[in-house]
């Protein structure tokens, strides 16, 4: 298959999924062309089958906002009748469904085209139903020929939220098999904390749905028990503020703010519990990648997460808010080196069992056959 993948290529999950989604399947032989105003995040190496199309805004004296969204919908038909796409799959409504829309209705009397649309989150929850988005984004995900969600959360959301009748399949987030970065995260590790301190890791774009400071307020909990070092890792407007705490709560010293990285599988290898005290998550793909590293995680049990972090299994949930609550929860797998090593292994094995790439893949294609063969009847 030929296939359009649009996506936002910022540190982000929804980027994310795409980028791995599109590099699984050039693996399998399919040509992907990634649509996006800059470089996906995780696209950075050659590999056949890929090609990336950057789009371009003209600037203009009369745009005060210039309108991406037709310059996306424009560069869409043109890669779809030049490169012969079979389909285009927009990841995150806005504007990504609604371009791919548009690029199908161009191309209409002259190229057979279909459109996926993966619905990530805050394209519901958050974006997609504000007033100033909501008949667009309704009408988009409709529009679509197939549509899927990252989470049962989500589906159920969507169709409270938008009324949507068409059928959203759930297709989970997914991970793979790392190389053995046993080596190299043992040196991390000693970096972190030279006296074999317990590390604990945080991962997200540092927006204000992600609580970061809460996970500031968890660590300054813990550290009243037990030595601990925390990883926060990633960026983004709430930095400073939970920066700020580290400092008022006097803890900076044990409080490691490493930025945007690019491997963030060697990072979380190198924590033993991840802490995700998000207000909302569809789905939390940071928290599924800490399980793959063998990192049990402590979050909230907004959303889709507790379609993710099981009791007792890859990890443990807690209300919204509940710093105490997840600072017990934190303790109580760190204080037993016995159950820590249980929990490392339950987490991983839980996340290959459900969330593997192998798993997932299989059910995208699935998705696009069927749409596909839609078009033939
Ligand atoms: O809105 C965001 O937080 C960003 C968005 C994205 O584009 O990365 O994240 C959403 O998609 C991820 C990938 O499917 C999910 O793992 C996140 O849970 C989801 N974020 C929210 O629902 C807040």
């Amino acid at each position: 298959m030929k296939i359009g993948m649009v996506c936002y290529p910022t540190y982000g999950g929804s980027g994310v999924v795409a980028t791995e989604l599109g590099i699984n399947l050039a693996k399998l032989g399919h040509e992907i062309h990634f649509v996006a105003y800059a470089v996906p995040s995780r696209l950075n190496e050659y590999y056949d089958n890929v090609f990336y199309h950057e789009v371009k805004v003209l600037e203009y004296p009369l745009f005060e906002y210039p309108p991406y969204s037709l310059a996306l919908a424009s560069k869409l038909a043109e890669i779809a009748r030049y490169q012969n796409l079979d389909l285009i799959h927009a990841h995150y409504a806005i504007p990504h469904a609604t371009s791919a829309y548009l690029a199908r209705e161009i191309l209409k009397n002259d190229h057979p085209l279909k459109v996926i649309t993966t619905l990530h989150g805050t394209d519901i929850t958050l974006v997609g139903k504000d007033p100033s988005f909501m008949e667009v984004t309704r009408f988009s995900i409709e529009q679509s020929d197939g549509i899927t969600a990252v989470s049962e959360y989500l589906r159920e959301k969507t169709i409270e939220i938008f009324g949507i009748k068409k059928p959203i399949d759930v297709i989970y987030n997914f991970i793979e098999e790392q190389s053995d970065q046993k080596k190299k995260c043992d040196s991390i590790r000693h970096k972190i904390a030279p006296h074999g301190e317990i590390i604990l890791s945080h991962l997200s774009n540092f927006r204000p749905v992600k609580r970061v400071e809460d996970v500031v307020e968890i660590a300054f909990r813990v550290l009243q028990k037990i030595p601990v070092k925390v990883m926060m890792i990633g960026d983004g407007p709430e930095r400073s503020k939970a920066e700020a705490r580290a400092r008022e709560l006097n803890i900076s010293e044990h409080v490691h703010f490493l930025g945007k990285q690019d491997n963030v599988y060697l990072l979380l290898s190198a924590s033993d519990v991840f802490i995700m005290p998000s207000n909302l998550e569809s789905f939390g793909l940071a928290a599924l990648e800490a399980m793959a590293c063998g990192v049990p995680c402590v979050s909230s049990n907004a959303g889709g997460l507790k379609e993710l972090v099981k009791d007792g299994i890859s990890g443990y949930t807690a209300e919204v808010g509940d710093i105490n609550r997840m600072s017990q929860l934190v303790l109580q797998i760190v204080q037993s080196p016995g159950f820590r090593e249980k929990l490392s292994r339950s987490s991983r094995e839980y996340a290959f069992a459900n969330f593997h790439v192998d798993k997932i893949i299989p059910q995208y294609l699935n998705l696009y056959e069927t749409v596909l063969s839609q078009q033939n009847q």
